[in-house]
């Protein structure tokens, strides 16, 4: 019979074993549970005599639901209050959206998992007496939904004759809102978060890359951790995808070489095709008139010489010692040439630009 022994995290099983307890922090929404129940499915099957007990809590963007993600600040909004638990070791691993965690995370915290990319595309989701139409046939002036400005961005250039306007709120709020009332004719959501709850049935058009190229680690879910805590970095450094890791961190790398945050429209496409990864990155202006972009590519070795030394290498907020190191460098390399050419075609202007009109809105 398992017994939680009173003072630290540590469950006698009365066998004579002894498994640490190990908390999961969740947002409390039901993305947010959903995705930290699939990590910790693969963690019970992996790790059978550990014992996770999951914690719930609501955070700053949970609760203010009627403001755009964009004018609400930076993407700590949703992270910020899981990491104050994992600072004062309440709970012990986060799992986050990677899309929503900067590139740059505060000190004492590492992403030591990146698991394997769903669909990281857009899709459109319709309302119900729309069906059968796509962002084509859709009637002039129709109204889409999305507080993306990446999104918006994208599609205004590519569909001139839709209108586009800020939906917030968790996914189940939005779909409510879409089909109850008749504000929107779609709403453009990742298909990655629709499938985790199931409603790919709700998927009418996956938006490639030639209408709306996808945010920086979308379709990724990350596991965060405190830096230090050795025993839970190497229990969850086996979850880490090599190809996904390889991409994400190309995309990271490119998005804070941009000093882009999630407040900006900025866009990105990766491929790993044998030992070749792909990175496209692009910005645009609110309207996507504006747009550069551009794409590069590196050799990425695939061999098994990861990195030996005691110190840990960390790209882009990732720690993946299991991954050859010379990849992960590479990697980091590809997304920092791809933005330094963006720069240096006047990346930053639009950028800014982008920036004061958005805070002036
Ligand atoms: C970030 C953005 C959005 C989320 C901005 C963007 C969408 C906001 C909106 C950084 N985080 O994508 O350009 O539509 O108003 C978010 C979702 C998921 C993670 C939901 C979604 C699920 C998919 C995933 C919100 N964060 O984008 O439809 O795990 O990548």
């Amino acid at each position: 019979k398992a017994e939680m022994s009173g003072n630290d995290s540590i469950s006698q099983e009365g066998n004579g074993k002894v498994s640490r307890v190990i908390r999961m922090g969740t947002r409390k929404s039901q993305l947010a549970r959903i995705q930290t129940d699939s990590v910790a499915g693969r963690l019970r099957e992996l790790y059978p005599d550990v014992h996770l007990e999951i914690v719930a809590m609501s955070t700053i963007g949970d609760k203010i639901l009627d403001t755009a993600l964009s004018k609400i600040g930076e993407k700590s909004l949703f992270t910020k209050e899981l990491e104050n638990a994992l600072e004062r070791n309440e709970v012990d691993i986060v799992v986050h959206s990677l899309k929503d965690l900067p590139t740059s995370l505060p000190p004492g915290f590492t992403i030591g998992a990146i698991l394997q990319r769903e669909n990281p595309h857009d899709a459109v989701v319709l309302h119900p007496k729309n069906a059968g139409l796509t962002l084509d046939s859709l009637p002039e002036k129709s109204v889409i939904g999305t507080s993306s400005l990446r999104r918006a961005a994208q599609l205004k250039k590519r569909f001139p004759q839709l209108e586009f306007e800020n939906i917030r709120g968790n996914l189940n709020t939005r779909l409510k809102k879409l089909d109850e009332k008749d504000d929107y004719a779609a709403i453009i959501l990742a298909a990655a978060g629709l499938k985790r709850m199931g409603w790919e049935s709700r998927i009418s058009q996956i938006l490639g890359p030639e209408d709306c190229m996808y945010a920086v680690g979308q379709g990724a879910l990350a596991v965060e951790v405190r830096a230090q805590d050795k025993d839970i970095l190497e229990m969850v450094s086996v979850l880490h995808h090599p190809d996904t890791v390889l991409q994400c961190i190309s995309e990271r790398a490119f998005l804070r070489q941009l000093e882009g945050g999630c407040s900006v429209p900025v866009a990105v496409h990766t491929e790993v095709k044998g030992s070749m990864l792909y990175l496209t990155g692009a910005v645009y202006s609110l309207d996507g008139a504006d747009c550069l972009k551009d794409t590069m590519q590196t050799v990425v070795e695939i061999d098994n010489k990861v990195s030996e030394s005691a110190q840990e290498c960390v790209h882009v907020g990732v720690t993946a010692n299991s991954v050859s190191s010379s990849a992960l460098e590479a990697a980091e390399k590809l997304g920092m040439d791809l933005a330094n050419a963006l720069l240096n075609k006047g990346a930053k202007d639009i950028l800014t630009t982008a920036r004061k009109l958005n805070d002036a809105r």
